[in-house]
């Protein structure tokens, strides 16, 4: 009895959803194996409810990486346009992620307050994000280094951070903008006395210790006639990516009329897309503009 019982028990688990309902209804009782328990070890991430839900991934080793990889500094624009590559790549392949912004090494990914994806466990949106995003920096490499091979296998790391309102998200994501800024104020000013002046990196760090932004900016346009307000906004706001909708104009064959067959048609299609833009996203304006972001119902 114990053994055919198995032996259906057995059937049913290799069978479709379908036949195992079937199994059920006949009154097969589906054995638990003694290592069951090993289940509740598992801890309960779940993310609180209505609460923003922020992955952010940064690479490892990126000092390392850079300067293998012979990046530009203090920006390398393929290397920046490849990461948001792989954060739109993010956005289509996974769900609910509303908005996203990077800088550096390092993107953000912000999930719907209401979004139940995986029942909203932490680990599942972090472990997702992080290996699609590793693997498309893999698979897009080739399309922005041309001439540059990869020499080793980039990794990310991943944390989760729930946010409780409108005004905490907004300020992470202030803050992330703020860093990206006074990142770039630094490292311009710093490879300007590096590369231009021919200082060592040691004098260029010593020159520029205890400085304020209106210092920087000061060296910046006395020294190397550079106003840094018009430096490339994407190294100066980093890149937000929101869904936007996006005519798509693609060519189709013609089938009718007959006197048309053959011939090739523009046909535009509307699609919605994630958009990159580098734009201020400390102050209100943007916000304002794209309110249905932060819209609970959206
Ligand atoms: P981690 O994150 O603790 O594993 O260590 P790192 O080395 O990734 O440190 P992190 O994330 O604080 O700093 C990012 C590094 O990546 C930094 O050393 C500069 C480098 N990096 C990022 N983007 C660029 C770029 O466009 N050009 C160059 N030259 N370097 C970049
Ligand atoms: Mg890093
Ligand atoms: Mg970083």
């Amino acid at each position: 009895m114990w053994v055919s019982c198995n032996v259906k028990v057995r059937d049913c688990l290799a069978s479709t959803s379908v036949t195992l309902k079937r199994c059920l209804k006949l009154g097969v009782t589906m054995a638990k194996s003694k290592f069951e328990y090993v289940r509740d070890f598992e801890t309960d991430d779940t993310c609180l409810p209505h609460c923003w839900v922020v992955v952010r991934l940064d690479g490892r080793n990126f000092h390392r990486f850079s300067e293998k990889h012979n990046f530009a500094k203090p920006n390398d624009i393929r290397a920046l346009h490849l990461m948001t590559k792989c954060a739109q790549t993010v956005m289509e392949e996974l769900e609910d992620i509303v908005i996203a912004y990077g800088q550096s090494d390092e993107y953000s990914f912000v999930f719907k307050r209401k979004s139940n994806w995986f029942k909203r466990r932490a680990s599942k949106f972090m472990t997702h994000v992080a290996s699609q995003f590793a693997s498309s920096y893999v698979f897009y490499w080739r399309d922005y280094f041309e001439d540059q091979p990869l020499l080793y296998p980039p990794g990310f790391d991943g944390r989760v951070v729930v946010y409780p309102n409108n005004q905490t998200l907004k300020d992470y994501l202030s803050w992330r903008q703020a860093d990206c800024h006074i990142n770039n104020l630094y490292n311009t000013v710093f490879w300007a006395l590096v590369q231009q002046s021919g200082l060592t990196p040691a004098q260029a760090q010593g020159r520029l210790q205890g400085t304020l932004a209106a210092d920087k900016n000061e060296i910046l346009y006395s020294e190397f006639n550079i106003n840094y307000n018009n430096e490339p906004l994407l190294y100066r706001k980093g890149t937000v990516l929101i869904w936007q909708k996006v005519d798509e104009v693609t060519t189709k064959e013609v089938k009718l009329p007959a006197e048309m067959e053959g011939k090739k048609m523009a046909v535009t299609r509307t699609r919605t897309k994630p958009v990159p833009l580098h734009c201020d996203i400390i102050g209100d304006a943007f916000w304002k503009e794209h309110s249905e972001i932060l819209d609970e119902d959206s």
